[in-house]
């Protein structure tokens, strides 16, 4: 059995969940947050046997989409701030970004 881990972005999870139900996938749903951008993304946890992995990362694929997001820098620190023109950079953002890990033992008590 595996573990299936997937950041995709909030505006993809319920279009996933969604496709992912219908293939009789089950999904836990975690609200989590880009360590670069701090802002809410999600994760998603899909334990799977081994033989479903690849059609679970197909349906992940077919999904999530990449998105172009501008970010502000934030000013230099100890730097003058004042003559400090912050420009907005562009970033690719997802589609997902996926850990497939091996699952020990699965209970459901
Ligand atoms: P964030 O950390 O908020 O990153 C959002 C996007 O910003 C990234 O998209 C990437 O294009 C860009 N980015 C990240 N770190 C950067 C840096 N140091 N310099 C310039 N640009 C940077 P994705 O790569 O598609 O990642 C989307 C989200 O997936 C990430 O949100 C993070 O929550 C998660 N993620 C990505 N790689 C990960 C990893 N190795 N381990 C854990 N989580 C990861």
């Amino acid at each position: 059995m595996k573990l299936i881990l997937a950041v995709i972005q909030d505006k993809d999870s319920n279009r996933l969940i969604d496709a992912l139900g219908q293939k009789n996938f089950k999904t836990t749903k975690l609200s989590s947050t880009g360590g670069f951008l701090k802002e809410g993304n999600t994760t998603l946890m899909i334990g799977c046997e081994d033989q479903h992995v690849a059609d679970a990362l197909d349906v992940i694929k077919d999904n999530c989409s990449q998105r172009e997001q501008m970010v502000s820098p934030v000013s230099p620190l100890g730097g003058n701030a004042d003559s400090y023109i912050p420009r907005p950079i562009n970033v690719e953002v997802g589609g997902a970004t996926v850990f497939v890990v091996p699952v020990d033992a699965f209970h459901q008590f």
